[in-house]
C-alpha cells in the first residue's frame, strides 16, 4: 500500500446548492470530480494537519456509483490520516441515521452520498454533503470554502489499497486506519426507542392497525423493516418497496402525491389500510396519510407540535419550533396559542441547525415532506412516521380526526406548491430579477383582483451567530395574510426550477373541504400575473403540483 499524489484539473463552477453537490451520475464519473471535492473538504476542515484522531462516519441511500464512491472516500480518508471511519454495511446510511451515529459516536463529522428525492441510475443523480460534528449539514461557510478550494486545487492524495469488503459487519485497517463496517440501524433505532413508546405502537399493530409504508425502493426500507415490522410487530408486508434499489425501481424516490400516487391510490381506495406512508431517496422525507384522506407536511408539523407532549420523548415540552419561509403558517397558529416560540428560516435543512444546538426550538419542518426535531439534526421521514403511530396509539383518534382537530381549533392553512421544472436557466433568473425589481413598488397595489399589503425578498439574520442569508424568496402577502412566495430550487441537476408556495388561511369550518386548488385559483391567477410565468417560461401550468 502506498499513498499517491495525483496531478487534477479543477472543478469549473459547481457550486453546491441547497442540500450539497448534486450532478448527473455521469458527472460525478468524470476522472476525479469525486476526488476534487472531497480533498477540498478535507483541506479545509483539516487545513495542512494530518485528520488523525478524527472519526468520520461515511454511507449513502444505495444508488448507482455508492459503491464506488464509498470506495473512493475511503482511500482518500487513508492517504488524509484519519484515524477511524465508520461505514454502513453495503455503504448504506441514511440521512436521519448518519447524523444518529455521528452524535451517538462522537464522530467529527460524516459524509452522505445521496441525491435524496432525485431519480438515481446510471442516467440520473448523485450527490455528496458534509455533515459536521453536531450531526447536521455543513453550514453555508464551510460548504462556500469548500467550492471556493475546488477551484484551484491542483492534486489530491489516495490510497492505493485494495477495495475494502462492504457487504459484513466487521473491522480492517487501511494505511494504518481503522474501518468498521457497521449495522446501519441500530444506532438510529437506539434513538427512536428513547424517543417513542413502543409498546403503545405494538399495542395498536396487536389490535389490528394497518399501515402501509412506502419505501420507494430506497434506503427507508432496511429502517422502516428492522423497526416497524422487526420491533412494533406490524405484519410482514407492511413495509412495501423496501429493498433500495440502485436506480429506485426508475422511479422518483419522492414522497408526494404525485410521485407516491400508487400509495395515495392505496389509501384511497376501497379496503385501504389506517394510516399510508413513504420516505425519500435518502429517508429524511415523510408523507402521512390516513384513510381517504391526505396531510399536507405543513399540517403534520402543527398536528406534532399541538400533541408532542402525549410522546414520551417531548413529554417536557417544546423549547420552540421553527420552519422555512414558505411553509404555510399552520404551526405558528399552534404555537402561538401554546404560547411556544416560532421561528422563521429559510429552506434548507442547515438553517435549523444552530437553533436546535442552542437549545431554542424542539421541532422543525418544511412544506417539502420535511420534518425533524433536536434527536438529530436531519429531517427525519422514519421518526415522523412513528411520531404519528405514537399519536394514534394514545390519543386514539385516526390521522384524519388528528388534523381535523387542529383546523376545528386554529383554521386551514389551504396550501400548495406549484414546481415549473425545466426552465432554461436565464429565463429563470430573468423572471426573478423582473419580479425582484417591482418589489419596492408593490404594496398598497391591486394585481389581479388582490390588494398587496407588502412584499420583500426573505432576508434572514441567525439568532444564535448572527450569519445573515439575503435574497431567500420573494414574498407578496395580501391584507387579509394570504401570500405567494416565489423561488427557485437549488437541488435540481437540469435547468432551473420555479417554486410557487400559495398559502391563504380560512378560518371557516364549513369551507374546510373545499378542494385546494380551488380555493387557492385566485391566488394562481396573481402569481401568474405578477412573475409573468407564462411569458417567461413559455409554460402555461405548472409540471408538478404538491
Ligand atoms: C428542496 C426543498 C427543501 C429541502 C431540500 C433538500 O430544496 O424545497 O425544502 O430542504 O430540497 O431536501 P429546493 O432548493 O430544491 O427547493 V432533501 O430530502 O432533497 O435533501
Ligand atoms: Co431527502
Amino acid at each position: 500500500m502506498s499513498i499517491q499524489t495525483l496531478t487534477t484539473t479543477p472543478f469549473d463552477g459547481q457550486k453546491p446548492g441547497t442540500s450539497g453537490l448534486r450532478k448527473k451520475v455521469t458527472v460525478f464519473q468524470q476522472p476525479h470530480y469525486l476526488e476534487n471535492f472531497v480533498q477540498a473538504l478535507f483541506d479545509e476542515l483539516h487545513g495542512d494537519a494530518p485528520a488523525s484522531g478524527h472519526t468520520l462516519v461515511l454511507g449513502g441511500d444505495g444508488r448507482f456509483h455508492n459503491r464506488s464512491a464509498v470506495q473512493t472516500i475511503l482511500k482518500m480518508a487513508a492517504a488524509r490520516g484519519y484515524s477511524q471511519v465508520l461505514v454502513g454495511q453495503g455503504g448504506i446510511l441514511s440521512t436521519p441515521a448518519t447524523s444518529a451515529v455521528i452524535r451517538r459516536r462522537g464522530a467529527s463529522g460524516g459524509i452522505i452520498l445521496s441525491a435524496s428525492h432525485n431519480p438515481g441510475g446510471p442516467d440520473g443523480d448523485f450527490g455528496i454533503k458534509y455533515n459536521a460534528t453536531n450531526g447536521g449539514p455543513a453550514p453555508e461557510k464551510l460548504t462556500e470554502a469548500v467550492f471556493e478550494r475546488t477551484r484551484s486545487l491542483s492534486s489530491y492524495r489516495i490510497s492505493d489499497a485494495a477495495d475494502i469488503p462492504l457487504d459484513t459487519q466487521g473491522a480492517h485497517q487501511m494505511e494504518g486506519m481503522g474501518i468498521e463496517v457497521i449495522d446501519p440501524v441500530a444506532d438510529y433505532a437506539a434513538v427512536q426507542r428513547e424517543l417513542f413508546d413502543f409498546d403503545a405502537i405494538r399495542r395498536l399493530f396487536a389490535s389490528g392497525f394497518r399501515l402501509r409504508y412506502d419505501a420507494m425502493w430506497a434506503v427507508g426500507g432496511p429502517y422502516a423493516k428492522a423497526i416497524i415490522e422487526g420491533e412494533l410487530g406490524a405484519p410482514a408486508g407492511t413495509v412495501v418497496n423496501a429493498e433500495p434499489k440502485e436506480d429506485f425501481g426508475g422511479l422518483h424516490p419522492d414522497p408526494n402525491p404525485v410521485y407516491a400516487d400508487d400509495l395515495v391510490a392505496q389509501l384511497m381506495g376501497a379496503g385501504a389500510p389506517d394510516m399510508g406512508a413513504a420516505s425519500d431517496g435518502d429517508a429524511d422525507r415523510n408523507m402521512i396519510l390516513g384513510r381517504g384522506f391526505i396531510v399536507s407536511p405543513s399540517d403534520s408539523l402543527a398536528v406534532l407540535t399541538a400533541h408532542a407532549q402525549r410522546v414520551p420523548g417531548y413529554r417536557r415540552g417544546l423549547a420552540g419550533v421553527a420552519r422555512s419561509m414558505p411553509t404555510s403558517t399552520a404551526v405558528d397558529r399552534v404555537a402561538r396559542a401554546m404560547g411556544v416560540a416560532c421561528f422563521e428560516t429559510p429552506t434548507g435543512w442547515k438553517f435549523f441547525g444552530n437553533l436546535l444546538d442552542a437549545g431554542q426550538v424542539t421541532l422543525c419542518g418544511e412544506e417539502s415532506y420535511g420534518t425533524g426535531s433536536d434527536h438529530v439534526r436531519e429531517k427525519d421521514g422514519l421518526w415522523a412516521v412513528l411520531f404519528w403511530l405514537n399519536l394514534v396509539a394514545v390519543t386514539g383518534q385516526s390521522v384524519e380526526e388528528l388534523v381535523r382537530g387542529v383546523w376545528r381549533e386554529h383554521g386551514r392553512c389551504m396550501y400548495s406548491r406549484h414546481d415549473y421544472e425545466g426552465i432554461p436557466t436565464e429565463r429563470a433568473d430573468a423572471l426573478m430579477a423582473e419580479l425582484r425589481n417591482r418589489l419596492s413598488s408593490l404594496a398598497g397595489q391591486t394585481v389581479a383582483g388582490q390588494h398587496i399589503a407588502w412584499a420583500d425578498d426573505f432576508s434572514y439574520t441567525d439568532p444564535v451567530d448572527g450569519s445573515v442569508s439575503q435574497r431567500q424568496g420573494v414574498r407578496v402577502v395580501l391584507e387579509d395574510s394570504s401570500r405567494v412566495v416565489f423561488r427557485l430550487s437549488g437541488t435540481g441537476t437540469e435547468g432551473a426550477t420555479l417554486r410557487v408556495y400559495l398559502e391563504r388561511h380560512e378560518p371557516d369550518a364549513t369551507r374546510h373541504d373545499l378542494p385546494v386548488q380551488q380555493a387557492l385559483a385566485p391566488l394562481v391567477q396573481l402569481a401568474g400575473e405578477l412573475a409573468g410565468i407564462e411569458r417567461h417560461t413559455g409554460m402555461g401550468s405548472p409540471s408538478v403540483m404538491t
